[in-house]
């Protein structure tokens, strides 16, 4: 891992705490062992999705790919985060794996780096702690860390590490990961979504089944754009279209199912621009009852 001090002035720290305090959201991270991005309580900060057309924002990101010496379109878009006092990120590693690498890689590869820059200090806690190397950074203005995620094309668990909670006061960071092709977030979704394709078709098929024979079917985890697609073409057919006009409880059944897949698809796009909603019934994002300690390959990653 390497530390460089005074990466960015204080003056340029203080612009982007006033980009991050204009505009945050709760942070989620990418359930262990899972494709889903939720809000938990492995990790309670703020994430604010920097604008990536910033002039001061631009320069920084051109900063970061000449540090880390790799070409300037593997970067992901920047992220600030916020920790407030009672706030933490438990341990976890930045790369992705499973299902989560299906979802986030098969157009982008890996994170292969990892870099992060504190914007402030004088806050009590909130430094970074690498238990693999036994080894916490002290966080001071200014300050850049950066670390590989891969090496080698293997990914690295020594690098595993946690936010350690805020006591006092507010620590404010940015956060910038690296791919091993050019990023292109909307590729790595549609590829995967591919891949799912005739899985959900099939699925969603017998659901529409179930709903049209009297049985309530609750949305499946992944597949909204096709499942939409799919029950807007159904709910078109003559017949079914009649029925709908006729039968009330057939067309609850129906609207709660197409709703619940609506909701989803908004749920992702809000992921990728960093908001998340509230989920209407038999949707919501399970909290976990408690935290557990992350263990490979079930960590939850960052989004
Ligand atoms: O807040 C920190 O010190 C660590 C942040 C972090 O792990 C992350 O955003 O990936």
């Amino acid at each position: 891992m390497e530390e460089i001090n005074n990466f960015l002035s204080a003056d340029e720290c203080q612009q982007l705490i006033k980009m991050i305090d204009a505009n945050h959201t709760r942070s989620s991270v990418v359930e262990g062992g899972t494709d889903r991005t939720a809000v938990t309580n492995h990790r309670t900060s703020s994430t604010s999705n920097l604008d990536m057309q910033n002039s001061l924002v631009k320069n920084i990101q051109s900063r970061i790919a000449k540090e880390l010496n790799i070409e300037l379109i593997k970067g992901e878009a920047l992220q600030g985060q916020l920790y407030e006092p009672g706030q933490y990120f438990k341990p976890h590693n930045d790369f992705f794996s499973g299902p989560a690498y299906d979802m986030h890689c098969k157009a982008s590869g890996n994170r292969t780096h990892t870099l992060m820059i504190y914007l402030n200090d004088g806050f009590k806690g909130g430094g970074t702690s690498f238990p693999n190397l036994g080894k916490v950074v002290v966080p001071e203005t200014g300050k850049a860390i950066w670390w590989y995620n891969m090496e080698d094309g293997k990914l690295q668990d020594k690098y595993l590490h946690e936010g350690v909670t805020v006591d006092e006061g507010k620590k404010y960071i940015v956060t910038s990961w690296w791919r091993e092709k050019n990023w292109n977030g909307a590729s790595d979704e549609k590829l995967y979504l591919d891949s799912q394709k005739e899985q959900i078709v099939k699925k969603v098929t017998d659901d529409l089944t179930k709903i049209f024979a009297g049985i309530e079917v609750n949305a499946q985890p992944n597949g909204a754009q096709i499942a939409l697609q799919l029950i807007q073409e159904y709910a078109q057919q003559p017949d079914i279209t009649q029925r709908l006009q006729t039968d009330q409880s057939f067309a609850a059944r129906l609207e709660k199912y197409s709703a619940q897949y609506t909701f989803q698809l908004q749920q992702m796009q809000n992921a990728q621009i960093g908001r998340l909603g509230t989920a209407p019934a038999q949707m919501q994002a399970p909290e976990p009852q408690q935290p557990q300690q992350p263990q490979q390959p079930q960590q939850p990653q960052q989004i």
